[in-house]
């Protein structure tokens, strides 16, 4: 099998990468490891910034997103127990979207599809190779059968674990890595968001709490817990508890609570590796960098990235110029240091690190209370939240 572009991977970064290339008139196969129900079904983020909902009205995949999202102007902070509220709209006449990331996927899947773009489910990429060459080739399995696709270039879009990163040679790949000392214990459940509004919860004794929602009968709740702690030790009970615990007693709101259907813990990791593209390969999404969901800035740099690569590719099939190519790196790169910068910033600043001293308690409560009761202060967070240009 040929195609101009071989894209592994159908997450948010491959299928909208897919849409991109069809409407530009290049032909691409999408070849994923998992089942369709498993990718369709896989509960992960769940905030759009404008630039992603531009983008995906100008490819056509906003129709049921439009029906369904929850349009948010602002945005909730409780810190050493008082109230703060950022009004993004007030401050910089933007807002936010929520709309969970499996949505956003089976969307994506049922418009390629429709398109005529070919999406091989249960299609794992074995090995890539000729990146040097004009006809780099992906070995996959499908259905228990080994083939090649050969293609003019191959995205990876392949997520933190997948094959395409470790094929640039380590001599000359640099992975820039922190991780944390903690990991988020998430939920899914059957119940009204606490607040029409996400809360993100810094509780001195307890640590990080995030509540927001999938829609207006589905929770979504977040909380601090150690990095790799087993989710059977969480009850439903020691949940709803701590996260009452977390919240506190304010005025007005009072924790909605409800079935847990889904609970699963994430560690948090900001990692980056450069350069995204090696010949004719190029990275996209998680596959070149990862951020703390803290500031839900993944799926969000998934979609910048191939918005980029998709200018470079388009380009160079209409005249020939791989001036882009060039500068793919630099480009997206620009981009990610800045939402690396603003989530580990909301990470150090929102969470209890394990081993902090009480000075650096304090500390942290006072840079909240300095950002948050100030102008400046939350025009900053606002403009980074809402999200940066795709393109810088
Ligand atoms: P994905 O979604 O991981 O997709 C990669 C796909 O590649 C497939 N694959 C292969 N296929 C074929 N052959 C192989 N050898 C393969 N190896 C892997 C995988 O099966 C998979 O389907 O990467 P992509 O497209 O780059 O998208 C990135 C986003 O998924 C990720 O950044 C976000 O989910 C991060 N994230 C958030 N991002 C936001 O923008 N806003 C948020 O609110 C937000 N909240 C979150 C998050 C991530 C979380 N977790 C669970 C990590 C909240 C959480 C808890
Ligand atoms: C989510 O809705 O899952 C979500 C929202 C904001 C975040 C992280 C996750 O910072």
């Amino acid at each position: 099998m040929h195609a101009q572009v071989g894209i592994i991977g159908a997450g948010p970064a491959g299928l909208m990468l897919a849409r991109l290339l069809q409407l530009n008139g290049i032909s691409c196969v999408v070849l994923e490891s998992r089942s369709q129900a498993y990718v369709e079904s896989r509960v992960r983020a769940g905030l759009l910034e404008q630039g992603s909902v531009d983008l995906m009205t100008q490819t056509g995949l906003d129709a049921r997103m439009r029906r369904e999202w929850m349009v948010h102007d602002g945005t909730e902070y409780i810190a050493g127990g008082q109230r703060a509220h950022v009004d993004m709209w007030d401050l910089i006449q933007r807002r936010i979207y929520i709309y969970g990331q499996q949505e956003v996927v089976k969307d994506m899947i049922a418009v390629n599809t429709a398109a005529g773009v070919p999406v091989l489910f249960e299609a794992e990429a074995r090995e890539i190779g000729g990146l040097d060459t004009d006809r780099p080739w992906i070995r996959y399995l499908h259905r228990g059968m080994e083939q090649t696709l050969t293609c003019d270039f191959i995205a990876g879009c392949d997520g933190f674990h997948g094959i395409a990163r470790p094929a640039i040679p380590d001599a000359i790949r640099r992975d820039y890595v922190r991780d944390y000392p903690f990991g988020w214990l998430g939920i899914l459940a059957d119940a009204p968001p606490t607040l029409p509004e996400l809360i993100y919860c810094q509780n001195e004794e307890r640590g990080f709490a995030l509540f927001t929602m999938r829609s207006p009968k589905v929770s979504r709740c977040y909380l601090q817990v150690p990095p790799y702690e087993d989710e059977a030790n969480w009850s439903d009970d020691r949940i709803w508890h701590e996260l009452s615990l977390r919240l506190g007693k304010h005025e007005g709101i009072a924790l909605s609570t409800g079935t847990i259907t889904q609970k699963s813990v994430t560690p948090m990791r900001s990692f980056v590796s450069e350069p995204m593209r090696h010949g004719r390969l190029f990275l996209a999404g998680d596959a070149a960098h990862i951020v703390p969901p803290t500031g839900a800035k993944g799926m969000n740099l998934a979609i910048s990235d191939v918005y980029v690569l998709s200018r470079a590719l388009t380009e160079f099939y209409k005249t020939g110029a791989t001036t882009r190519f060039d500068s793919y790196t630099g480009t997206c790169l620009r981009r990610v240091w800045g939402a690396q910068h603003f989530s580990w910033w909301m990470t150090s600043m929102m969470h209890n690190l394990p081993d902090e001293s009480a000075f650096d308690r304090k500390r942290q409560l006072a840079e909240l209370r300095a950002v948050l009761g100030s102008r400046a202060g939350r025009t900053f967070l606002a403009e980074n939240y809402a999200g940066l240009p795709l393109e810088m």
